[in-house]
């Protein structure tokens, strides 16, 4: 085992510790003279190794020091985005998205309800409409101007339910939820063209596109995938479904997806498995999914001419499904926007070397991952010689598409590129990460490594996902740093019950070798994939502009200001027109009779960055969180008489406590409330 340690290393530890501590802006070696012996017995008596305390001093974030990156996660089957310093992994942020949050009032009478209510599923032919609050999230994507983060959006995707949000990064906010039209499920996205004019989502699990019904037997006839591509319009910051369309592809499970750029801007690729299209109604004792679907021994890489798609998207060269345009299977081949080429069966992530001249396919069932060439893939294309898949769609001959394979290891899942032209991939059996040297244009970058060979393998605890690192779907990545997003734990930390927490593990990748910071485990959700951005490329703000409505997105110039209070009566309608600042609501008091119809508005009229109130109304399900400069609006019917107290929930100040009102609601029947 790696715990033990003589005195000696201690020894030399703490003098290297000191000398180190020589060269940092807060102190001398002078500083440190008391303390050399102390921090050698706390290395001690810790039982910590060299490796130990450099991975320590490496991530150990001083109080009040920040850190240098952002890692923006998928928060899984929590539906949201989790926001991690790096290198010290503190747990800065969830930014709610598609469940309710209380913290941030998401979902409890304010504009979240508004947001979360327009991606619910519509009545239609097929049934009635559903509230759907949660979502499995799985691909954060920051928006990129010229195949770089510009730090101004983030999208997300909900697999469960085939709906993509967008988050402002000026608010950290989620500002709209899409519902795809077409489909109830997605997993290749989101991912973003090179300038974000394009959002994609593609379908997983083949079903009849319109998400209407066909029997499993007509699979092969009436069962489908699709590729959408949202159009997100920078002016307003929001998706334009009115200028989205969507592809139709073949009924292979479509899996991960990603825009070229670079010399392969224009074009996207994606990865499928289930090629065999297996499927069963069950009655009939054939294997399984996981069997069947996995029975040929190729299945395709989806390569998509997205310039050409929007070409004849903008012709008209589409039909309409539920309203949406989408570009007919048969159209695209025509067209040549769609062509295959096989990729080893059940491939997993797909990812796009930063110059977009190689497309990594991660074999997951195969130990090497397989790296396309894009100029090869235009020459297969111009040589035409090509076979069709039984849809006629075009299948270029791999081995005049491939570049090189890479033995990797066991499950290649998912590739991540540094800034020295090195890969690394995820080894989900393996529980390992492997660095491989790439080739090309690469080569130069490290003259001594040869081309698309492993270079290291390194442990993680325990069968990683998606590996996380700066910049990495970018032109620029930044290396640095890797996080490997590892499903299970094991005996990593101390057992909280059967569920247990994810264990995301910092790897410094800056030098020759990978070397292991820092563990930290998650409970709140299973991280997909994540991006990483430095820190000052993003411009947050620190309070919102007076009157802010998180609903319109605008400032609301009717929004309650100081001195306006009031409580309207109209019939049976009443508004509320309150305002918060330290310590109290004006007004406090609100009177109501039982069955009124109640618009209830307020702002937090605060200046002062952090002094956020809420607003809890019991019995009503009334949650608010009011940042400085907020305002919301709820409505509700005052169905339940009674006295009830409305408070903040936010410790804003010494008079904390006395921030509170009653909501007084008299019982139908009872002489009914004055006019105030
Ligand atoms: S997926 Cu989860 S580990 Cu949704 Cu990108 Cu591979
Ligand atoms: Cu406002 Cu507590």
């Amino acid at each position: 085992m790696k715990r033990q340690l003589k005195f000696a290393p201690i020894a030399a530890l703490a003098a290297g510790f000191l000398l180190l501590a020589g060269c940092g802006k807060r102190a001398n070696v002078g500083s440190y003279q008391g303390e050399s012996n102390q921090i050698a017995a706390v290395i001690a008596q810790r039982n910590l190794t060299p490796d130990d305390v450099l991975g320590a001093v490496s991530t150990y974030e001083p109080s009040g020091q920040h850190d240098e990156y952002v890692m923006f996660a998928s928060g899984g089957q929590s539906g949201q985005v989790l926001v991690y310093g790096i290198p010290s992994m503190r747990l800065l942020d969830q930014i709610p998205v598609f469940t309710p949050d209380s913290m941030a009032g998401w979902g409890y009478g304010g504009a979240g309800n508004a947001i979360l209510h327009n991606a619910d599923l519509a009545a239609g032919p097929t049934g009635p409409a559903m509230q759907v609050r949660w979502g499995d999230t799985h691909h954060p994507a920051l928006s990129q101007t010229d195949a770089k983060y510009d730090g101004k959006y983030l999208f997300i995707n909900d697999k469960a339910n085939g709906r993509i949000a967008v988050i402002n990064l000026h608010y950290f906010q989620t500002t709209q939820i899409v519902k795809n039209p077409i489909f109830y499920n997605d997993h290749g996205g989101t991912f973003v063209t090179p300038n974000t004019r394009y959002v994609i989502e593609t379908s997983q699990y083949a079903a009849p596109l319109g998400n209407g019904y066909a029997p499993l037997k007509d699979y092969a006839a009436a069962y489908r995938g699709e590729m959408t591509f949202w159009r997100f319009d920078e002016n307003t910051g929001y998706i334009d479904p009115k200028r989205s369309f969507a592809i139709e592809l073949p009924p292979y499970w479509q899996d991960l997806a990603i825009a070229g750029r670079l010399a392969s801007h224009g074009w996207v690729f994606c990865n499928s498995f289930n090629v065999a299209m297996y499927h069963d109604d069950d009655t009939n004792g054939k294997p399984s999914f996981e069997a069947g679907a996995t029975q040929r021994d190729t299945d395709y890489l989806h390569i998509i001419h997205l310039a050409q798609a929007e070409a004849d998207f903008k012709a008209g060269k589409f039909t309409r499904i539920n309203g949406f345009p989408v570009i007919p299977l048969k159209a695209a081949i025509a067209d040549r926007i769609l062509y295959f080429t096989p990729e080893t069966k059940s491939p997993h992530g797909v990812d796009a070397t930063p110059d977009g001249q190689y497309i990594v396919v991660n074999g997951k069932l195969d130990p090497h991952v397989s790296v396309y060439s894009f100029k090869k893939i235009l020459a297969a294309i111009a040589a035409g010689n090509y076979r069709h898949d039984q849809y006629g769609v075009p299948v270029l001959p791999m081995r005049e598409t491939i570049e090189a394979r890479v033995e990797a290891g066991l499950g290649p899942l998912h590739t991540q590129f540094d800034d020295k032209g090195y890969a690394y991939t995820s080894l989900f059996l393996d529980s390992a990460i492997a660095k491989w040297a790439l080739g090309g244009e690469y080569e130069k970058l490290h003259p001594d490594v040869p081309a698309w060979s492993l270079v290291q393998k390194m442990p993680v605890n325990y069968n990683p996902g998606h590996l996380a690192a700066p910049a990495s779907d970018t032109s620029e990545p930044l290396g640095h740093y890797l996080v490997s997003l590892n499903k299970w734990s094991i005996d990593r930390f101390d057992t909280v019950g059967p569920l247990y927490p994810e264990d995301l593990q910092l790897v410094d990748i800056s030098g020759p070798k990978m070397r292991l910071l820092s563990d930290t485990p998650l409970g709140l959700g299973e991280i997909h994939y994540a991006e990483i951005i430095p820190y000052k490329m993003l411009n947050v703000a620190r309070v919102y502009p007076m009157g802010f409505s998180p609903r319109t997105w605008q400032v609301l110039k009717n929004a309650v200001q100081s001195g306006q209070e009031k409580i309207v009566r109209q019939g049976n309608h009443v508004t509320i027109f309150m305002t918060a600042v330290r310590s109290h609501y004006t007004p406090e008091v609100v009177q109501l009779n039982q069955g009124d119809e109640v618009t209830w508005h307020i702002t937090n009229i605060e200046r002062t960055p952090n002094a956020s109130h809420g607003l809890a109304i019991s019995a009503y399900n009334v949650n608010l969180t009011l940042n400085p400069g907020e305002t919301e609006t709820v409505h509700f019917l005052a169905s339940r008489a009674g006295v009830f107290s409305f408070y903040c929930t936010k410790f804003c100040s010494a008079l904390h406590l006395e921030m509170a009102g009653y909501l007084v609601v008299k019982p139908a029947g009872a002489a009914a409330v004055a006019q105030r």
